[in-house]
């Protein structure tokens, strides 16, 4: 059966202030009856701690018991424990914010337990919340017709349409070979350099990383379509508008205007020691909110060649089917990881569920542009709020760098 890309369970009108007694008395025996068996075998097979929760006075403890899992009050030896205040415990039951979203916006409180123990209770959440599998005993690749999966399959324009929507269901991801055309690459990534004047560091429309040097250098510009013909002219174009009927499939996209901050365009410098550029392993989802939006898809537009060697994007495939931690994918991922190598003028498409990683450049800059394509608002529904993790996300440049900052003063005193 092809894989849903819609995983929706969850609306944003639906959103309240759950307390703990609320969640652990009324919601969580549902849960551990339906899900609990995916979140104990995989506590059992990746060896986590059970996990305590310290909201305010009380404290709970989410552990093993036979083949699911159960609550007790109380913080339960060798249990790693994480503080939430109200609402962050609130908005984690709901799936709003993860462990790794708090982290992210540096509001993650935890002690007795590793970074691993914390980010694998992400995974095990999502498998209790969502009923994700942790652990990929089962999991199979095959196409249309039920033979095994080409995981390094390139898709050329001419390639059956069916197969392509089946691969990028069944693997997370595609590369989609010789889809636009080089010139026109050659044609953005002169406009990328004509756009950088009109960019400066903290003007929350660009990203910028140390390079070993010491110089700052951008590497992200949003609103890049508005400066850049040969962006707009490709996403308003026939071409793209067969790529999103493609992919779609039988799930309805929402389709944008080629305005605003619809696409991004990416510089990758070689050797840059801080900011966020070379990305490890993670899902798009994986600040929180997958319930509610996903799965959306990121398209990558190479503007440059890649490969394995300079700067590659890699996926990990069928990720979107399995709750992997992402410590556990930078250091010992148990599913295939596939580099995704391109020339000027491919696509690589990933789902917002589908674990990625972009390697650090090494010897020739690379230039890339990403752009999304969401699922059409449920129907009745209001339509998902995402403005908060929108704008943790744009805040990641500014914590980086008072970050960096701060450790580079550090260095300058004790030295
Ligand atoms: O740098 C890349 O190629 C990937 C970036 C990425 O995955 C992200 O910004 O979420
Ligand atoms: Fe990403």
């Amino acid at each position: 059966m092809t894989y849903q890309l819609d995983r929706r369970t969850r609306r944003d009108e639906d959103r309240r202030h759950i307390t703990p007694e609320e969640f652990f008395r009324q919601e969580f025996p549902g849960l551990a009856a339906k899900h609990g068996h995916l979140a104990a075998s995989g506590m059992r097979a990746l060896g986590t701690p059970p996990l305590a929760v310290e909201v305010g006075g009380s404290t709970w403890t989410i552990l093993p018991a036979g083949t699911t899992v159960d609550v007790q009050p109380g913080a339960a030896e060798g249990a790693v424990i994480v503080t939430l205040t109200p609402s962050q415990f609130s908005d984690w039951v709901q799936n709003q914010m993860t462990f790794n979203g708090f982290s992210v916006a540096r509001d993650l409180h935890f002690r007795n337990g590793l970074l691993t123990d914390v980010s694998t209770w992400d995974s095990l959440w999502i498998a209790l919340l969502e009923g994700w599998p942790v652990t990929a005993d089962t999991l199979t690749f095959l196409d249309r017709h039920g033979a095994p999966l080409d995981l390094a399959t390139a898709f050329t324009p001419d390639a059956d349409p069916a197969d392509i929507a089946h691969f990028l269901r069944e693997a997370g991801y595609l590369h989609l070979k010789g889809w636009l055309d080089p010139d026109d690459m050659a044609r953005i990534v002169a406009d990328m350099d004509r756009a950088l004047p009109d960019y400066q560091e903290g003007d929350r429309k660009s990203w910028w990383a140390t390079v070993k040097d010491g110089t700052r250098h951008c590497v992200r510009m949003q609103e890049f379509v508005e400066r850049s013909p040969a962006t707009e002219k490709i996403l308003s174009g026939e071409t793209w508008a067969r790529l999103c009927s493609i992919v779609g499939g039988q799930d309805k996209l929402e389709v944008k205007r080629a305005q605003g901050r619809i696409i991004e365009a990416l510089f990758k410098p070689v050797g840059v020691v801080s900011g966020p550029s070379d990305v490890p392993f993670h899902r798009d989802c994986h600040l929180g909110r997958h319930a509610y939006t996903c799965s959306s898809m990121t398209i990558g537009i190479a503007l440059t060649p890649t490969r394995k060697e300079n700067g590659c994007l890699q996926v990990i495939a069928g990720s979107h089917r399995v709750a992997m931690p992402v410590e556990i994918a930078k250091a010992r991922p148990y599913l295939p990881v596939v580099p995704l190598p391109t020339e000027a003028g491919d696509l690589t498409i990933h789902l917002s569920c589908t674990l990625h990683e972009s390697l650090p450049p090494v010897f020739a800059e690379r230039r890339v542009m990403y752009t999304g394509l969401r699922l059409a608002p449920q129907a009745g529904g209001a339509g998902p709020m995402d403005a908060p993790l929108g704008e943790l996300r744009e805040r990641v440049n500014d914590i980086l760098r008072n970050e960096y900052e701060a450790g580079a003063k550090t260095k300058t005193t004790s030295a």
